[in-house]
C-alpha cells in the first residue's frame, strides 16, 4: 500500500440510453434495473482530495464554494468508506470543480463521485481495480458506477444482497463507435425533485414502476445489440423508447414528476423531424430538462445548425464519447 496523501482525479459524466430509475436497496443503493450509457468529454469534474493528520472533520469545496449540510454528510459518509477500506481516520480536504451547471440533469453526480473515488481511494493508499472502483462509486451514486468507465458502458442490476454484482464495465470502447452528443441546454436551475427521491417516489406511487422494470430486460439487449452491431436507427428506437417509458412512469406518480420544460417537449419533436429530414439522431432527456442529440459525428453540424437560436436554448454544448475516470498528473500529461 502507498504512503497516504493528496491525489487529483478527473471524470466525465455519462447520458444513459437504457436508464436507471428505482432502487432495489436503498441503504446499498442498489439499482432495480440495469443501465446502459455514454460516455462523454466534455462535461468533466475534477476532484482533489487530501487527507490531514490533525484534521478536524472534512471540508468540502464545490465551484469554489464550501459546501455544509447535506450535500458534505453525502461526501463525509462515501469518504468513511474509503476510510474504513484504508484502515485509517484522517479527515479529508475535498475540492470539486464542474465544467458545466450541478444538479440540473446533466449527471453532475455520476462525474462527481466517480472522480471521488479514484481521488479519494489513491489519497487513502488504495490502488482499487476499475471493478471496485465502481462498485465504490455506486454506493455515492448508482449512475456513478458507469462514469468509471469510457466508451459504452453497462450496468448490471445484479442480484447478490450485498450489491457486489452491481457494477458496471465497458461494453465497448470509444473508438467502437464514435458518435456525437449535442446538449441542449434548456434550464440552468437545480432540478426541484432530485432523481434520488424521484425514484423512490416512482417506486412508492406510480402504477407503471413493475411494468418498468420487467421492461429492462428487454430493452438491455436490445441496446446493447444495437451497439455492438453499430445500428443506429435500432439504438434510436429502443433509446427513445426507453427515456419516454422512464418519463411516463414519473409522470404518472402522484404527485406527478414532470422534469421537462416547453422546451425540452418542442425539441423531442425536432428531433424526430431532424430524422424525417434524413439526418441520423436521436434524442434522450434526464432527470432535468435538458435535450441530448446524439447523432453520427458527420451530422452534428446540421444539429447544431437546426438548434442555434432556438428560443429557450441557453446552450448548446458538444460532446464525444469520452474516457473513464483517470488521475489528473498536470495538464498534457
Ligand atoms: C440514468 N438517472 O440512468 C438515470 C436517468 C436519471 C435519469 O441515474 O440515487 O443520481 O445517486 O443512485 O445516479 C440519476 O440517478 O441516483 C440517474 P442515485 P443518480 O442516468
Amino acid at each position: 500500500m502507498s504512503k497516504i496523501g493528496n491525489a487529483i482525479a478527473v471524470a466525465g459524466a455519462n447520458f444513459a440510453l437504457v436508464k436507471y430509475w428505482g432502487k432495489r436497496n436503498d441503504a446499498l443503493n442498489l439499482p432495480a434495473v440495469g443501465s446502459i450509457s455514454i460516455t462523454v468529454d466534455s462535461l468533466i469534474t475534477k476532484t482533489s482530495v487530501a487527507f490531514k493528520e490533525n484534521g478536524s472533520g472534512d471540508s468540502l469545496t464545490m465551484n469554489g464554494e464550501l459546501a455544509t449540510g447535506s450535500m458534505l454528510a453525502r461526501v463525509s459518509r462515501f469518504l468513511d468508506w474509503v476510510r474504513e477500506m484504508a484502515g485509517m481516520k484522517l479527515s479529508a480536504v475535498v475540492k470539486t470543480e464542474n465544467s458545466f451547471p450541478t444538479g440540473a440533469g446533466l449527471a453532475s453526480s455520476a462525474s462527481g463521485f466517480a472522480a471521488l473515488a479514484l481521488a479519494a481511494s489513491r489519497a487513502a493508499g488504495l490502488a482499487l481495480s476499475p471493478r471496485e472502483l465502481s462498485i465504490l462509486a455506486r454506493q455515492g451514486s448508482g449512475s456513478a458506477a458507469r462514469s468509471v468507465f469510457g466508451g459504452f458502458v453497462e450496468m448490471r442490476r445484479g442480484s447478490r444482497d450485498d450489491g457486489r454484482d452491481a457494477v458496471a464495465a465497458e461494453l465497448a470502447s470509444p473508438a467502437h463507435w464514435p458518435l456525437s452528443v449535442v446538449v441542449a441546454v434548456t434550464g440552468l436551475k437545480p432540478k426541484d425533485v432530485g432523481s434520488r427521491d424521484g425514484m423512490t417516489h416512482s417506486r412508492e406511487t406510480s402504477p407503471f414502476y413493475d411494468t418498468w422494470v420487467a421492461g429492462a430486460d428487454k430493452d438491455l439487449p436490445q441496446c446493447r445489440g444495437a451497439i455492438l452491431e453499430r445500428d443506429f436507427d435500432k439504438l434510436a428506437d429502443v433509446s427513445e423508447f426507453n427515456c419516454l417509458k422512464m418519463h411516463a412512469v414519473a409522470m404518472a406518480s402522484r404527485p406527478g414528476i414532470l422534469y421537462w420544460n416547453d422546451t425540452t417537449v418542442a425539441l423531442i419533436h425536432e428531433a424526430r423531424r431532424m430524422r424525417k429530414d434524413g439526418i441520423p439522431v436521436f434524442f434522450t432527456v434526464d432527470a432535468g430538462p435538458q435535450v441530448k442529440f446524439i447523432c453520427l459525428p458527420e451530422a452534428a453540424p446540421q444539429v447544431k445548425k437546426r438548434l442555434a437560436g432556438w428560443p429557450g436554448v441557453k446552450d448548446l454544448i458538444e460532446c464525444a464519447v469520452g474516457k473513464g475516470v483517470r488521475e489528473w498528473l498536470g495538464e498534457g500529461r
